[in-house]
């Protein structure tokens, strides 16, 4: 394993503990250690006007809609519990990555990053990155802002820049990002993804290509001050080849052969071309990752204009499902020994046959009102009802919405599905939550009820 003792003095990376799994399994993916106890929360909201998180404040602005639900997720660190599903998952892609990718020392080519803060500048997660001012992404109905300049990370790709200038061609960063999004049972505000990045000079990315010698990774003379430097066609080509044949190595790894996927084209702001893979899962294509070939723009802001290279973003609780049957993406943050008992393995490639928690009764109830004229969003009504209702809820769907023909007024109604993972919920207790619900959306998002 590579250790980056270099980088210490460097403040982001100082919170880096490659140690942690050294102890966790030897060279042989033979597993040393037990489960260790959930971690305790890392957030405090002592300071009215500052949020506290890794013993720093940030002071709150008008930027500011992390919620306390969120924050108490910050630290959990799931990653990093040996027997989870999510750091067997890990595990098993730095064993695929360390036994098939190796330098001409013979060493990993790939350094792993499994604890870098997941508080990042937006500079980071959007600037670095070359995504537009103006672009959508940035919304802050789909982010969790700290402030206006700090947020809780929505990608792994926040750390892309940083590390190709901290000089790394190769590299992976598993850790917990966070987005506004909507709650079913394969989204999560918080969940988990693993970033790759493989740089490449001239030399390496043709070695071994009849002729390598006369080819080129950029077009020549058309680097100007307005215009940067562009791919020749057999670099994007190769590229292109490389990466798709990397990450279809990881799934027969993961999963063996006989899986069904496909490749579908889709856009990035940073990588350009750019794909996204699908598998195929009780009977729907479901996306289990993002990638595509740098821009190179990118790659030369962090310095490292003689090369070219491609990158990666894989969901790592869709790949856990996917690989374990898991049915439901709250199980995750589970407490419950009889889900954890099912993942402990004396050996990292120990076969899993997961038993299904017995799936208790769902109750469904309805939510009509009137939306304000302005400033009303739907992630804002996803948040309140994971505040309430925490984990019982298992899905938020918009099944109606209409505009009143005369005051134009519009109308949304939502079904909101209850579901306790661990045993069956009572009719009284599901009301008052959904109570509750009504009670805060009035107060919180100005709707009118139509309850
Ligand atoms: C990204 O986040 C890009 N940063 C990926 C990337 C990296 C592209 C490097 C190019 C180069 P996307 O939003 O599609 O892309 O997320 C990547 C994966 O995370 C998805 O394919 C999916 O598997 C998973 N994912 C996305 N949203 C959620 C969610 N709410 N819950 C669980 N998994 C999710
Ligand atoms: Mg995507």
């Amino acid at each position: 394993m590579k250790i980056l003792c270099k980088f210490s003095s460097f403040p982001q990376f100082q919170k880096i503990s490659q140690c942690f799994h050294l102890q966790s399994r030897n060279a042989s993916g033979n597993v040393k250690q037990t489960r260790s106890k959930t971690s305790t929360s890392v957030a405090s909201a002592a300071h009215s006007d500052a949020i506290e998180l890794f013993g720093k404040f940030y002071s709150r602005d008008d930027y500011t809609n992390v919620t306390p639900k969120i924050l108490s997720l910050v630290g959990k660190s799931l990653l990093n519990q040996i027997n989870h599903p999510l750091w067997l998952i890990k595990e098993r892609i730095k064993d695929h990555f360390y036994t098939h990718y190796l330098s001409r020392y013979r060493n990993p080519l790939f350094s792993v990053y499994d604890n870098l803060s997941p508080v990042v500048s937006t500079e980071q997660n959007f600037d670095s990155l070359l995504i537009p001012p103006d672009h959508a992404s940035r919304k802050k109905g789909d982010n969790f802002y700290l402030n206006q300049t700090n947020m809780l990370r929505a990608h792994t790709s926040a750390h892309q820049r940083d590390l190709i200038q901290a000089g790394l061609n190769a590299f992976l960063v598993f850790g917990d990002v966070y987005r506004r999004d909507e709650i079913d049972k394969s989204h999560y505000p918080v969940f988990h993804q693993m970033e790759g990045v493989r740089l490449f000079t001239n030399h390496e990315l043709f070695a071994n290509v009849k002729n390598g010698e006369e080819l080129d990774i950029f077009e020549k003379g058309s680097r100007t001050p307005c215009k940067q430097q562009s791919h020749t066609l057999e670099a994007v080509k190769l590229l292109e080849f490389d990466l798709k044949q990397t990450l279809n190595k990881v799934m027969t790894h993961l999963f063996g052969k006989g899986l069904e996927i496909r490749w579908v084209d889709c856009y990035f702001p940073f990588t350009h071309p750019s794909f996204e893979m699908e598998i195929k899962f009780q009977g729907e294509w479901l996306e289990v990752l993002g990638c595509g070939i740098m821009e190179q723009q990118l790659i030369n802001s962090a310095g490292a204009q003689d090369r070219i290279g491609y990158a990666f973003g894989l969901g790592l609780e869709r790949l856990a499902m996917i690989l374990f049957g898991i049915p439901d993406i709250r199980l995750f943050w589970s407490e419950d020994e009889r889900f954890f008992k099912q993942f402990q393995v004396t050996h990292i490639d120990q076969n899993i046959t997961f038993q299904p928690i017995s799936k208790y009764p769902p109750l469904i109830n309805d939510i009509s009102f009137w939306i304000p004229r302005e400033g009303y969003e739907e992630n804002d009504f996803y948040d309140l009802v994971r505040n309430i209702a925490g984990d019982l809820v298992e899905k938020v769907s918009l099944i109606d919405q209409f505009t009143h023909p005369k005051t134009e007024k519009i109308s949304h109604c939502y079904r909101i599905t209850y579901r306790h993972m661990e045993r069956t919920l009572t009719q009284e207790e599901v009301c008052s939550i959904h109570r509750a619900i009504e009670k805060g959306t009035v107060e919180k998002l100005g709707v009118e009820g139509r309850f």
